[in-house]
C-alpha cells in the first residue's frame, strides 16, 4: 500500500518530526512504501499525481490543528483519498473525526496498532479491534481501547531518515533527533504528559528507556550515514538512572563522541549525572525554571522545587562546563507581574546561559487550563497560537507589560544590570528590544546551544532557519488570508 505522510515543515527547524519517522519504519516494516511532502497545496497536488497513494497521514500538535485541518480539507476537497491524523492532538482530541475530511484519528503509540491498521485497511476489513483507532461507524464516533504502551523499545525500528531525504532543510543540517526514552515521571498541569499518563494508566510504565546500546547504535549511523556532528535528545528528561548514565558515558563517548544537548530537570542533576553527562559530551541542559515563586510553582505548576535548591544545582552544571538555557512560564493564571519579575530574578541568580519566557498556554484538557477556566481567567473565543510566543488565552493581569517582559527576558537576564531599569523598559515600546532579543537568541543558539564545529553549509542552514523561522509571520499570514 503507499502513504503519503505530510509533514508540517513550517514549524520545524532542524528538528526531526520523530512521530511520523517512527510511523514510517514500521509501515515500511511490514512491507508498504511511505513518501513524505511538506505542507503545501501545491507541492502535495504534484506527489498525489505521481504517488497516487492510498492513504493520507499526518501527525498534529494542538496548536497547529486548525491551520493543518484547512490543508487537509483543501487536499480531500480535491482528492477522494481517505486520511488518518495522529500525534498530541488526535490522541486527546479524537472529536476531531468530526470535522470533514478526517476519517481515522489514531490516539497514542503508533508503531504497532498503525500496523495493524494498515493491514486491515488494505484488505478493506472491518476496524473492530484495531486498538487505539478511532473512526465512524453508523453515523457514531468509535474508539477503540489502547494496546499497551511498548515495553521494549529496543524492538521499535530507528526512526526512518530516508523519509526526509527530498527536504532541504534536513538534509543540510547535522543536527539530528534522538529520543533515548519516552514519558516522563512528572506531571505539571501544563503538559501533555499529565494528560498521557492519565489515559495510559494500567497500560505501561510512565517511564520506559531504551536501552544504551540501542540508542548508541542509532547516534553511530546517524553520524556515519547522516553526516550528524550534533546530537540533539529530545527526551522529555534525559535519562538519569545511575547505572545507565555511566554506561551511556562510557559507551557514547567512545564509539559516538559527537556532542549534545538534552532536556533535563533541576531535580535529578546530581554530581553522579552532571560528571557522566559531561563525559559523555553533553554541551548544554535545556531545564524549566518555569516561575520563580515556589508556593506557585507547587501549586499551580505542580512542580515542587526549592529556588535554592535550583541555584545550588545550577552552579554544579556550569562546573562540569555545561550551559543552561532555561524555559519559563510568564502569565500565569491568578499571576501577575510581580510574580514573573521574580522568575527574571531566579534566572538571573542562577546564571542562566539563555532564559527563554513564554505565554502559559492552557492547552485542552489539562489542569491548568481547568485552573483558569475556574477563575474567569480562560478567553474562550481566542484561537490557539501556533506558539506560545505571541498570545495566549489566559486572561492576564498587566498584559501589556508581561507581553513585553516576554521579550525582555532574555535580554536581562543576560545583562543584570538591566533589571535597575525594568519598570521603565516596560512602560516604552517593545520593538528595539525585539529586534536586540532576536539577534541575542541566535547568537546564544550558537555559542550556547548548538556548541559544535559547524560546516559552512550548516550554518547558513541554521540561519535560513532561523530568520524563516517566526512563527508569528505565519500566524499573521493565516489572519490575514482569514480577514
Ligand atoms: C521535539 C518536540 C518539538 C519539536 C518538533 C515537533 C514535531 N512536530 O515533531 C519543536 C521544537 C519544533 C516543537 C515545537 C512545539 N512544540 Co513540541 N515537543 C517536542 C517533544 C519534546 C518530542 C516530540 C517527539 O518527537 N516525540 C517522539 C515521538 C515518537 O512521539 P510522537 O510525536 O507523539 O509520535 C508518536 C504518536 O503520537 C504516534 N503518531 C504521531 N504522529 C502520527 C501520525 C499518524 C498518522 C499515526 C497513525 C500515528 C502518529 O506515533 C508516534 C510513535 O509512537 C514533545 C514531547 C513528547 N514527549 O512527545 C513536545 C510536544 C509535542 N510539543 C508541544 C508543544 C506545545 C509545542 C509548541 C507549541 C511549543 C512552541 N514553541 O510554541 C511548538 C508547536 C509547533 C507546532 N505548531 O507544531 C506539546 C504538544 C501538546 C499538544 N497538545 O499538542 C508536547 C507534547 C510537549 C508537552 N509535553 O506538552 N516541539
Ligand atoms: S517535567 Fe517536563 S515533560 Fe515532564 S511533565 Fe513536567 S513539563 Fe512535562
Amino acid at each position: 500500500m503507499k502513504i503519503l505522510f505530510i509533514i508540517n515543515v513550517s514549524d520545524l527547524g532542524f528538528e526531526e518530526p520523530l512521530g511520523a519517522l517512527y510511523i514510517a519504519s514500521a509501515a515500511k516494516r511490514a512491507g508498504h512504501t511511505v513518501e513524505a511532502v511538506e505542507n503545501d497545496l501545491a507541492a502535495i497536488e504534484t506527489k498525489i499525481a505521481r504517488l497516487k497513494p492510498d492513504l493520507l497521514a499526518i501527525s498534529v500538535l494542538t496548536p497547529s490543528f486548525p491551520y493543518l485541518y484547512k490543508l487537509l480539507r483543501e487536499v480531500k476537497r480535491r482528492y477522494d483519498i481517505p486520511s488518518i491524523v495522529g500525534g498530541p492532538h488526535a490522541t486527546h482530541f479524537p472529536e476531531i473525526l468530526k470535522e470533514e475530511g478526517i476519517d481515522y484519528v489514531f490516539r497514542g503509540e503508533g508503531e504497532v496498532s498503525f500496523v495493524k491498521f494498515l493491514d486491515r485497511f488494505e484488505r478493506k476489513q472491518p476496524m473492530d479491534g484495531v486498538e487505539n483507532l478511532s473512526y465512524i461507524k453508523d453515523g457514531r464516533l468509535v474508539s477503540n481501547p489502547l494496546a499497551p504502551l511498548i515495553e521494549d523499545l529496543d524492538a521499535v525500528a530507528f526512526p526512518d531518515r530516508e523519509l526526509l531525504s527530498g527536504f532541504d532543510q534536513f538534509a543540510r543540517s547535522d543536527v539530528r533527533s534522538v529520543m533515548g526514552s519516552r514519558g516522563c515521571p512528572y506531571q505539571c498541569s501544563y503538559c501533555f504528559n499529565n494528560q498521557y499518563q492519565g489515559m495510559y494508566k494500567d497500560l505501561g510504565k510512565k517511564l520506559r528507556l531504551r536501552s544504551v546500546d540501542n540508542v548508541v547504535a542509532e547516534c553511530k549511523e546517524l553520524k556515519e550515514r547522516y553526516h550528524a556532528k550534533m546530537i540533539h535528545f529530545f527526551d522529555d528528561i534525559f535519562p538519569f538512572k545511575s547505572a545507565w548514565v555511566e554506561e551511556f558515558a562510557e559507551k557514547y563517548s567512545r564509539e559516538v563522541g559527537l556532542p549534545f544537548l538534552t532536556n533535563t530537570s533541576f531535580n535529578v542533576c546530581s554530581e553522579h549525572y552532571l560528571q557522566n553527562l559531561a563525559k559523555a559530551g553533553c554541551k548544554c541542559l535545556l531545564i524549566g525554571v518555569e516561575t520563580g515563586n515556589e508556593y506557585f510553582r507547587e501549586k499551580i505548576l505542580f512542580r515542587k522545587m526549592k529556588n535554592s535548591m535550583m541555584i545550588e544545582k545550577a552552579k554544579l552544571i556550569h562546573s562540569h562546563g555545561i550551559r543552561i538555557y532555561t524555559q519559563n512560564l510568564i502569565g500565569l493564571p491568578y499571576g501577575s507581574l510581580e510574580l514573573d519579575l521574580e522568575t527574571l530574578r531566579v534566572n538571573i541568580a542562577l546564571k542562566a546561559d539563555y532564559a527563554g519566557a513564554y505565554l502559559c498556554q492552557p492547552y485542552p484538557g489539562t489542569p491548568i487550563e481547568r485552573m483558569a477556566k475556574e477563575a474567569g481567567l480562560f478567553e474562550e473565543e481566542k484561537e490557539f497560537n501556533r506558539s506560545f510566543y505571541y498570545s495566549s488565552k489566559i486572561r492576564i493581569a498587566d498584559r501589556r507589560q508581561v507581553e513585553r517582559l516576554r521579550i525582555l527576558f532574555p535580554i536581562v537576564v543576560n545583562f543584570p544590570v538591566l533589571v535597575n531599569f525594568i519598570y521603565l523598559f516596560l512602560n516604552l515600546p517593545a520593538w528595539p528590544w525585539g529586534v536586540t532579543g532576536k539577534l541575542l537568541h541566535g547568537y546564544k543558539i550558537k555559542t550556547a546551544i548548538l556548541r559544535y564545529k559547524m560546516s559552512a553549509r550548516a550554518l547558513t542552514n541554521h540561519i535560513r532557519l532561523f530568520f524563516r523561522r517566526p512563527i508569528n509571520r505565519m500566524v499573521l499570514k493565516e489572519k490575514t488570508e482569514q480577514s
